[in-house]
């Protein structure tokens, strides 16, 4: 009887090299495979982390709404080594109104990086935190215990402005600044809370986003925002808090009028 192995292993066979070339065309293949498999992934990924910073945003406003209906104000945004606490620590005349950080620390909420800051769904890089603006007007009286009761809801005027585009803003960088004409998606709110977005480690350079103060933005913090679609131009998600929804809640608490 005379087995022979197949396929066969005899040493200068035609059939040896074949199979050589067979298995680098399946790794080929897999290769193709796998290349293909990895793009949808990094997207998944992608639109996860973009969901889980909108929530993140989204309860962030929320704890806004409790704090200031417990507290007859706004917290002051967090110093960049305030630890997620607001600066200065009992509110007045915040020490960084449109370019500091969500107090975190002070609203209790999580997830928190190991400084105590509110991260976004991108990373827990430094530039993944969170960011909180606040009006200053009516001197302060947003961030002053008692300060809405005692402006009255009839004088209030918050003045954050929320642009869909930084084409044509006016006095960027200034105290005045203001949205093109046509172009505010709201010109008085009151809190403005944002992620750098997916870029964050380079964030800055799209030409929508440099208007939302970064690490890396050259321009002046002031008190006007852009909300753009994301794209090249701007990565960033924003949300708001406008003044019909504060007072709303102010008022169903029964701190105003
Ligand atoms: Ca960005
Ligand atoms: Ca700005």
């Amino acid at each position: 009887m005379h087995l022979i192995p197949f396929p066969a292993v005899r040493p200068g066979h035609a059939e040896r090299g074949f199979t050589l070339i067979e298995l680098a065309i399946v790794m080929f293949i897999v290769t193709l495979l796998l290349g293909g498999m990895l793009l949808p992934l990094s997207a998944q990924q992608d639109v996860r982390a973009y969901g889980d910073t909108q929530k993140i945003l989204s309860e962030a406003r929320d704890a806004l709404l409790g704090y200031a209906m417990a507290n007859d104000r706004l917290p002051c945004p967090a110093s960049s080594t305030s630890s997620g606490v607001e600066d200065p620590v009992g509110g007045g005349t915040c020490n960084y109104p449109y370019d500091g950080y969500f107090p975190a620390a002070t609203l209790g909420l999580s997830p928190v990086d190991s400084q105590g800051f509110l991260v976004d769904g991108w990373g827990s890089d430094s530039d993944n935190r969170i960011r909180y603006s606040v009006s200053t007007a009516n001197t302060n009286a947003f961030t002053t215990s008692s300060g809405m009761k005692n402006t009255g809801i009839t004088v209030l005027a918050p003045d954050l402005q929320v642009c869909s585009t930084g084409v044509g803003m006016s006095n960027a960088g200034l105290a005045t600044a203001a949205c093109a004409s046509g172009t505010a998606l709201a010109s008085d709110a009151v809190a403005v809370i944002y992620s750098l977005g997916k870029n964050a480690g380079s964030a800055g350079s799209g030409t929508e986003e440099t208007h939302n103060p970064n690490p890396r933005s050259t321009t002046t913090a002031d008190r006007a925002f852009v909300s753009a679609a994301q794209g090249s131009a701007s990565d960033d998600q924003v949300v708001w808090m406008s003044k019909s929804t504060l007072f709303n809640r102010l008022v169903a608490a029964g701190r105003l009028p």
